[in-house]
């Protein structure tokens, strides 16, 4: 086969797969997405379970390459929930015409490349071989479930569920004893809708998870005409934020004011809700004092709202405070004063294995219908290297990221050429809102691949020497901050055997672009092209 298929390959139909086609189709390429699921929208097609919703606020968490999209589309929550964002995606999809491109059920399983003819061979589980000159990973950063290994869970005769696969028909959980392990914020989504359907709920808790309430309610319609009357001002304002998000970040530092002024501005956010808890004071992810005084905060409202004061206790968390994701929840604390629901420290006493009727802790057995996974994923790294994916001399991804990933920008790997990664490790990713960094990887993405066509480039690459700077920039930005000091999925530490390194860029939305446009200025400076 002399000539590839297309031009662009895209794996995932996410946000970012849907971004990508549409932009790369602008720039005048033949572009097709390859997609595991059986329909578009990614994370959100996958991560149905019960309480699912967005923690960043639906007028922002959106597109921004079309006004007239921006325009039509009326949100109707504060925070969006998982059926309206999946419904978002999907119009998309229609209105810009992006199904003819898409390959749905179609897992791709190994992409080698071909120094031969510059282009990239992809194979699918179907067994199926295609070629393509570019290949883009839009494969998420959440999108790998990690499944914890329990002895005997095959023996288990109940139903098993991971949030992050849950089933198209909604099982029913009333009249049942269910099992939900795992606190982080798909548990924190879930276990408050699942208390109220099911006839008892445990919580196997290894690690108390810090949460603010999402404060969540339907959208006013005031609020969002008022966006909509300068959508590209709201869009330029947030994007000049850290977090390429419309949270209001104060300047002041946590020590430097009054215990009177800190408490005014925690319960301030406190009741507005929502993640901007966290840039209560702008050294709260840097210095460890200032730290644990938003800590302490959460854990007074904690034992403020659960009424059995040794659940509280169980449930305030220690770690410090944001270095694992912040949650948003919509009455998680409250749901541990039902008579239904049964907390489980696991810390103290381990899962040991499961039976077929039940979990078994070290000292005690729970007979449960269904177990539901909410333990997260291989986060960042996952999904790419799930994929056997080979680069010039046929070296593997999997060992160039030994020793934890490495890229240029997070956007390409030295050794992989015209391979892109979109929200790679190393990019700013899942410490900013999804979809406007996904839109400037994009972004970036189309008219770098636009140039090196228009420029007969056959191969681009970056170099090993413009990635190291670069990984060094990475780890020494994420020491400045207290991100390290705990054992979250940001550094690997939730699955067993992974390297332990920072992934994501911590040095802020606006900072990565003025490099990544730097960069693009100087003819792709760091990256070799032929
Ligand atoms: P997270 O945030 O990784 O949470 C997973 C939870 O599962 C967390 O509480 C883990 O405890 C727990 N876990 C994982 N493995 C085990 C085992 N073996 N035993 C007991 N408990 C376990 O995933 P989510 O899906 O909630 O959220 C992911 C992101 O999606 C979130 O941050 C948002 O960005 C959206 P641990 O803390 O590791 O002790």
């Amino acid at each position: 086969m002399p000539n590839p298929d297309v031009d662009v390959l895209i794996v995932g139909a996410g946000f970012a797969g849907l971004g990508a086609l549409h932009r790369l189709r602008g720039v005048g390429l033949r572009a097709r997405v390859l997609e595991a699921g059986q329909g578009v929208g990614g994370t959100w097609y996958w991560n149905r379970y019960p309480g699912a919703r967005c923690d960043v606020e639906s007028l922002d968490y959106s597109y921004q390459f079309s006004a007239e999209l921006q325009q039509e589309w009326e949100w109707t929550e504060r925070y969006a929930s998982q059926p309206e964002i999946l419904r978002y995606l999907e119009h998309v999809a229609d209105r810009f015409d992006l199904r003819r491109d898409i390959r749905l059920g179609t897992r791709v399983s190994a992409a080698h490349f071909n120094e031969g003819e510059n282009c990239w061979e992809i194979s699918t589980t179907a067994g199926e071989q295609m070629r393509a000159r570019w290949l883009v990973m839009a494969t998420g950063c959440l999108s790998r479930p990690n499944k914890p290994v329990l002895p005997g869970l095959q023996d288990f005769a109940g139903e098993v569920y991971h949030t992050g696969e849950w089933p198209h028909t909604e099982p029913v959980f009333a009249g049942k004893r269910v099992g939900v392990i795992g606190t982080g914020s798909s548990a924190i989504q879930s276990i408050p809708v699942l208390a109220e359907r099911a006839a008892k709920l445990y919580v196997f808790q290894r690690t108390p998870a810090y949460s603010v309430p999402a404060r969540n309610g339907p959208l006013d319609p005031q609020v969002q005409a008022q966006v909509k009357a300068d959508y590209a001002g709201f869009r330029a304002k947030n994007n000049a934020t850290f977090g390429a998000a419309g949270f209001d970040a104060n300047e002041a530092c946590a020590l430097q004011v009054s215990a009177e002024e800190r408490q005014r501005e925690y319960d301030k956010r406190w009741a507005r809700g929502g993640l901007p808890f966290m840039l209560a004071f702008a050294d709260l992810i840097l210095h460890p004092d200032a730290n644990a005084t938003a800590a302490e905060y959460v854990r007074a409202k904690i034992r403020e709202t659960v009424k059995d004061p040794a659940v509280a206790e169980l449930l305030a968390p220690y770690h410090t405070f944001a270095c694992k994701r912040l949650c948003a929840d919509t009455g998680y604390f409250e749901t541990f004063n039902r008579p239904n629901v049964t907390l489980v420290d696991v810390r103290s006493h381990a899962i040991e294995r499961v039976t077929r009727t039940a979990v078994v802790t070290e000292n005690a057995t729970y007979e449960l219908d269904c177990i539901v996974f909410a333990t997260g994923f291989d986060a960042m790294t996952g999904a790419l290297l799930a994929i056997d994916i080979h680069g010039r001399e046929g070296v593997r991804l999997k060992d160039a990221w030994q020793e934890g990933p490495k890229t240029y920008l997070g956007l390409a790997t030295a050794g992989f050429p015209n391979l892109f990664t979109i929200s790679g490790p190393g990019s700013p990713s899942v410490l900013s809102n999804m979809v406007p960094t996904i839109e400037q990887h994009v972004g970036w993405i189309a008219e770098c691949i636009g140039y090196m066509e228009s420029h007969h480039v056959r191969m681009l690459e970056a170099e090993a020497g413009a990635q190291e700077e670069w990984v060094a920039h990475v780890n020494f930005v994420a020491t400045q901050t207290l991100y390290p000091s705990c054992n979250s999925w940001y550094l690997g530490a939730n699955v067993p055997g992974k390297p332990q390194v920072f992934m994501p860029y911590s040095g802020g939305f606006p900072a990565y672009t003025a490099k990544c446009n730097e960069v693009a200025a100087r003819g792709y400076a760091g990256f070799i092209h032929s």
